[in-house]
């Protein structure tokens, strides 16, 4: 299997990786430049992928939006101590962050500054634990292995070799091995810190492959990198018992680091570009910032000069591709989604289109509406219980109406404007979905 990327990021806070007086908290780029070195011609790859799903996507953008797409996850646990073996209520609660922050149902969409309205976009993604494993037997998603290995970081690690902490994704070195990484995302959840002078050091949260199979790829330049997420266990869902400590006290952590990894499996890059105001991050409506956000929530910033849609935006820290504290983000650009869905209809096309998989963890429910487009009234019906239903915009802010959990029922809508509305709905299953209509 081909590896086009391994996007890393290192958090070094006050530890000795400090390259002259910078600290360097994000290593995508220098992986980057690693791979280049490798693999001359790399860097190009890398730029081609951008450009042929933002093709793509521009070309099929308004069947993209009504696309919904599922994604069966295998959460690899792999521990040294009994803290790290995380509990199934966790990794549970981690899949579910996934879900509502990829389908922008995540309550705090509200809090998302009113300059982003024109680009925020709705990926429509689920994500599912496996059902059903490789071979077709019953599964609950999670693997759980005990590991020799006290961690699979290192300080060759937070230099760009990544051999050491790629054993966490092999059985033979301590870990686990992948479950067909075409047909599953893999996620693997360990122990990444760092013995330095005595001291162990947390500083990697993630890292992430994004697409691999883009063309022209040398042969046999398999360098080792399996394709998946990685995740510091601290960092996994809301309600992990364990603290996470970089140097400056406890951090609240609810379930972001793998939103951000995920989206670099998915395709995307730092929303910053990985350089001051003159890189970009291959999306035309992420505004350029000159550094990541420092884990902070600094909504005063407007690092960089930009034009979109006429507008110089401020610095998104709304978006989870910058470094901001978990709890101020909370939304992606309609140029991100492009990507993804572009991604998933393209170099991963087996993880969601006719995937066994996926299949399996897909809930039978019937969920319609009509008519389409509407005037005054639009009625939903399905066959499913549900626990919630809410008409919202396209951008997903909720629009408050007294809507019955009836198997059919009727919204008034005479009063909204002209545009592009959902109805999405929940089942007492967990099964979250919309529909999209237009209000004529
Ligand atoms: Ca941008
Ligand atoms: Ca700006």
């Amino acid at each position: 299997m081909k590896k086009l990327l391994l996007l890393i990021c290192i958090v070094t806070g006050a530890t000795p990786f400090v390259k002259g007086q910078t600290i360097e908290r994000c290593l995508s780029h220098r992986a980057i430049e690693y791979q280049e070195s490798l693999t001359p011609g790399y860097a190009a790859q890398v730029n081609a992928v951008f450009e042929h799903a933002k093709a793509y996507s521009a070309a099929n953008a308004f069947e993209k939006n009504n696309e919904l797409y599922t994604i069966p996850v295998v959460v690899h646990v792999v521990y040294h101590t009994p803290e790290q073996n995380l509990p199934d209520s966790v990794i549970i609660d981690q899949i579910r962050i996934l879900s509502e922050d990829f389908g922008r149902m995540n309550p705090d969409t509200v809090n998302m500054r009113s300059d982003f309205d024109p680009v925020a976009g709705n990926p429509r993604i689920k994500f599912k634990l496996a059902q059903i494993d490789e071979n077709g037997l019953p599964t609950n998603g999670i693997t759980r292995t005990e590991t020799p290995n006290t961690s699979f970081g290192s300080i060759a690690a937070a230099l760009g070799d990544f051999s050491d902490l790629e054993n966490v994704k092999s059985t033979a070195n301590g870990g686990h091995d992948a479950w067909d990484p075409s047909r599953y995302l893999n996620i693997w959840v360990c122990n990444m810190s760092i013995e330095f002078a005595g001291n162990e050091i947390t500083a990697l949260l993630g890292y992430a492959t994004p697409p691999d199979g883009l063309p022209h790829w040398p042969a046999g330049t398999t360098t080792g990198l399996t394709d998946g997420v990685v995740l510091q266990f601290q960092t996994v869902g809301s309600n992990n018992p364990n603290t996470l400590d970089m140097g400056n006290g406890p951090m609240q952590m609810m379930g972001r680091t793998a939103c951000h990894e995920v989206g670099h499996y998915l395709g995307l890059r730092h929303i910053w570009g990985d350089g001051d105001c003159t890189a970009q991050d291959g999306v035309d409506d992420t505004p350029n910032a000159t550094a990541q956000s420092d884990f902070d929530c600094d909504a005063s910033k407007n690092t960089c000069v930009d034009n979109i849609l006429g507008l110089d935006l401020p610095d998104m820290i709304e978006n989870y591709m910058d470094y901001s504290a978990e709890d101020c983000q909370n939304s992606f650009t309609q140029g991100q989604v492009d990507i993804m869905h572009g991604v998933l209809d393209n170099e991963r096309y087996d993880l969601v289109h006719g995937n066994p998989a996926s299949v399996s963890v897909l809930e039978e429910i019937s969920f319609t509406i009509f008519p389409n487009p509407a005037n005054d009234v639009i009625t939903f019906q399905h066959n499913g219980e549900l626990v919630n239903v809410y008409l919202s915009t396209m951008y997903g802010t909720e629009l408050k109406r007294d809507i019955q959990l009836l198997s059919a029922s009727s919204i008034a809508i005479e009063d909204l404007p002209a545009g592009v509305y959902f109805i999405n709905f929940e089942t007492t299953q967990g099964v979250k979905g919309s529909k999209r209509f237009v209000k004529q």
